[in-house]
């Protein structure tokens, strides 16, 4: 039986949710933008409603958020801004390898820390690195067992939060010959010894978040902190990634659904050959198209999240939703720039500032080639296509 209603608490946390951005994400939104960085007021308030610890469990101080429920409350915060979203997203994704692997604890001693609403802390998830991206199991950031803990060394690049992560989730090598077999993962803490900043980076879009890269120079990391022992750790990755691509999914519908009501509303407004531009099937066909496409992402997001939240096999539905949603955001701010012609080539419309936000959904969590070489490797498992289980 196939059933489209949510739940009372699904209804709740949505509308939560899109009440905050609209009314706390979107007039700063631009500013963010423009300036690099989200002011602490925000991050506050979000930490106050939540939204900064959503997927952890509530004995821990957080919102205990199921993955379809997570996923809606995404697309909704990405519809306010994709930048200050993908900061109050990144604890989702930082700690989902914990909520796999994490012994009660250290569970204990870092879920709490993300759920302060007076004092919020983020995490950051550390995987890529300049010579390891789509390549995950190429990474090279070495750990060695010594007689009291590890010692960890090596460089990542492109992490979200990096600059203002308060622990790190760091997947490593044991044995860079063991290939993905070495991989392994330990919490690390931003005030031990060795651990720097690098490089701020200085991005095309989603401007407000945070990325950095992330230096280990000789770290020492206490026994207790092995999240992940060597030889785990890529599966780790790999069911973190099934597990939290229906977010990014649903955050690339969010920035559609956004562009798509600025072309709606800017195309029933602007006359051309006297008449709302809205009535030229061009434009009008435009429009259709952008509208049936984010309702497929949606329904796709829904699917995966929803046998996510179920415990069920997800990475297929996950790179389907996954790639189609980083396409649909990208497809549909394009297209609502084209719809407000010159006007949305400039900063002060909207568009213009989702179609830059829109294109890092086709790269992270995973490329659009990634999403579609692990469609095509599930493809070689299965004989027909017969639905109905
Ligand atoms: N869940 C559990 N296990 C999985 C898995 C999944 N979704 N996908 C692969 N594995 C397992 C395989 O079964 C295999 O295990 P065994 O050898 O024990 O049978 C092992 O992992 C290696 O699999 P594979 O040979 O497919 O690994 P590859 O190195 O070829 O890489 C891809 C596979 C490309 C899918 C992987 O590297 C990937 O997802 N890359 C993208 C990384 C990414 O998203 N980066 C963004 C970082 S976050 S911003």
């Amino acid at each position: 039986m196939v059933d489209f209603e949510l739940t009372e608490e699904q209804k709740a946390a949505c509308k939560m949710a899109h009440e905050f951005a609209l009314n706390e994400m979107r007039p700063i939104a631009l500013e963010c933008d423009k300036e690099g960085k989200i002011p602490d007021e925000l991050i506050k308030k979000a930490a106050a409603a939540g939204l900064t610890a959503m997927a952890i469990p509530e004995e821990y101080g957080g919102g205990g958020l199921d993955q379809l429920t997570a996923a809606m409350v995404s697309e909704e915060l990405f519809w306010g801004c994709a930048g200050i979203a993908t900061t109050l997203g990144a604890n989702s994704l930082a700690t989902t390898p914990m909520m796999i692997a994490a012994n009660d604890d250290q569970r204990q001693r870092y879920f709490p820390r993300l759920c302060d609403p007076d004092d919020p802390k983020f995490a950051a998830f550390c995987l890529t690195e300049p010579g390891a991206g789509s390549d995950a199991a190429a990474i090279s950031t070495t750990i060695q067992e010594t007689d009291d803990g590890y010692i960890l060394n090596g460089q990542k690049c492109f992490i979200t939060n990096g600059g203002i992560a308060d622990f790190y989730t760091v997947f490593c090598t044991f044995d860079k010959e063991k290939k993905y077999g070495g991989i392994g993962a330990v919490i690390v803490e931003r005030a031990y010894e060795g651990v720097s900043i690098g490089k701020k980076e200085d991005k095309m879009g989603i401007r407000a978040s945070n990325t950095t890269e992330v230096i280990f120079d000789n770290v020492k990391v206490p026994k207790e902190n092995l999240l992940v022992p060597m030889g785990q750790g890529f599966y780790n990755v790999m069911t973190t990634l099934d597990l939290t691509r229906a977010s990014v999914a649903a955050a690339g519908v969010g920035v559609a659904r956004a562009a798509f009501e600025e072309a709606l509303k800017y195309a029933k407004e602007r006359v051309q050959f006297g008449r709302p531009i809205i009535a030229q099937q061009s434009i009008n066909f435009m429009l259709a198209e952008m509208a049936m496409k984010i309702e497929a992402g949606r329904r796709l997001y829904q699917l995966a999240a929803w046998k996510a939240t179920k415990g069920l096999p997800c990475s297929l539905e996950s790179s389907y939703a996954k790639a189609f949603g980083g396409d649909l955001a990208m497809e549909v701010t394009t297209n609502a720039v084209q719809i407000h012609g010159g006007y949305g080539y400039m900063k002060e419309y909207l568009v213009e500032k989702l179609m830059r936000d829109a294109k890092i959904m086709q790269i992270y969590e995973g490329t659009a080639q990634i999403q579609r070489l692990v469609i095509g490797a599930n493809l070689m498992g299965i004989t027909d296509a017969y639905p109905w289980g």
